[in-house]
């Protein structure tokens, strides 16, 4: 037979103790530990197809053709599977999202999980967690935490070790949380994480103060998660995310990712917290905020999200299952 194929479905995943900052760039290992809960249903749907009357690797992304830089990347990942499977054959990869590439989600957390997944298993491989893990953070850290379900952890790379892939927390069922996402409005185009985080590591005097703070934070997350504690893991993460992003303004350039938006929406989850809702906000890099709540909470928080001034609309989700093949 000379041709394979596997389809992978992943979620994106949010994190509640944040990361930024690489121990070993070309392993491409965190620095600090992160934690983030799978979501559902924002997903990536990638279908991989081996074939001997392939010339090339092609990438479709959303129905269109990916540019170069993203079919190096996908191809770089496809080599390494094409390596552990001993297979010699080009693939066709056909990507897509069921969220808007605006809302604020990062697709590269889900696609590369996908991309991983997909190969791997269309190249005739048994499902691997760990393995899958690990190559989805060689290609981008937080794939790493996609494919499983639920409250995920990725530990802190020491250097050298290529093995490094993260763990399973608690299954979705766990804890019936949400994420409600108020997408902020879309400004010029970011600097792109591994930049950020380089520059953030040589030129922001807070790096070191944030990588020294980060392990108590995710401890923290992770005993709040475990004890279903809403007020400890909000707080936490509220924590790391400030801690991040003033490690991130104190860089030269400054990389700042907040928008008026994203205060405006700050102020609004405060507000509602001062009214007795358990809420508490996160952001990454780039403006949007993403609040966690109770499920019981999700509505109001999001009217509130969605009547703030100059935030666009909000996004809902829940904690999601491990990544699914579906041959
Ligand atoms: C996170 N971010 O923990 C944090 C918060 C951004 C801010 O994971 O360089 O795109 O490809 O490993 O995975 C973004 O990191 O970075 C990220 P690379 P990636 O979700």
């Amino acid at each position: 037979m000379s041709e394979y194929t596997a389809t992978a479905l992943a979620r994106a995943n949010i994190a509640l103790a944040k990361y930024w900052g690489k121990s070993d760039v070309a392993l491409n290992l965190p620095a600090v530990p992160s934690i983030s809960i799978t979501l559902e249903p924002m997903r990536t749907e990638t279908t991989v197809r081996f074939a001997a009357s392939l010339q090339q690797d092609a990438l479709v992304l959303n129905g269109k053709p990916a540019d170069e830089k993203a079919l190096k990347r996908a191809s770089k990942v496809l080599d390494q599977v094409r390596a552990i499977a001993k297979l010699d054959l080009k693939a066709r990869v056909e990507s897509a999202n069921n969220f808007p590439t605006a809302s604020g989600l990062a697709s590269s957390a889900s696609g590369f999980a996908a991309l991983v997944a997909a190969s791997w298993s269309a190249a005739g491989m048994a499902r691997d967690n760990e393995r899958w893990s690990a190559l989805s953070r060689q290609a981008s850290a937080s794939a790493a935490r996609s494919i499983y379900g639920g409250f995920v952890e990725l530990p802190k790379g020491i250097p050298g070790d290529a093995t490094l892939s993260a763990k399973p927390i608690a299954p979705p069922a766990h804890w019936d949380v949400r994420i409600v996402v108020a997408v902020a409005n879309e400004g010029a185009k970011d600097v792109g994480s591994t930049e950020g985080m380089t520059l953030s590591e040589r030129t922001s005097p807070y790096y070191r103060a944030w990588v020294d703070c980060s392990d108590a934070l995710a401890a923290e997350v992770r005993a709040g998660i475990l004890a279903r504690d809403l007020v400890k893991v909000g707080e936490a993460m509220e924590q790391s995310t400030l801690a991040m992003h003033a490690c991130m303004m104190a860089s030269r350039p400054g990389l700042i990712y907040l928008q008026p938006a994203t205060l405006a929406a700050l102020a609004t989850v405060k507000r509602l917290r001062k009214e007795g809702v358990q809420v508490y906000a996160t952001m990454d890099a780039g403006p949007h905020v993403k609040a966690l709540c109770h499920a019981d909470d999700a509505e109001r928080v999001a009217k509130a999200l969605a009547d703030t001034q100059l935030v666009l609309r909000t996004l809902t989700a829940h904690p999601g299952p491990d990544l699914e093949i579906r041959k």
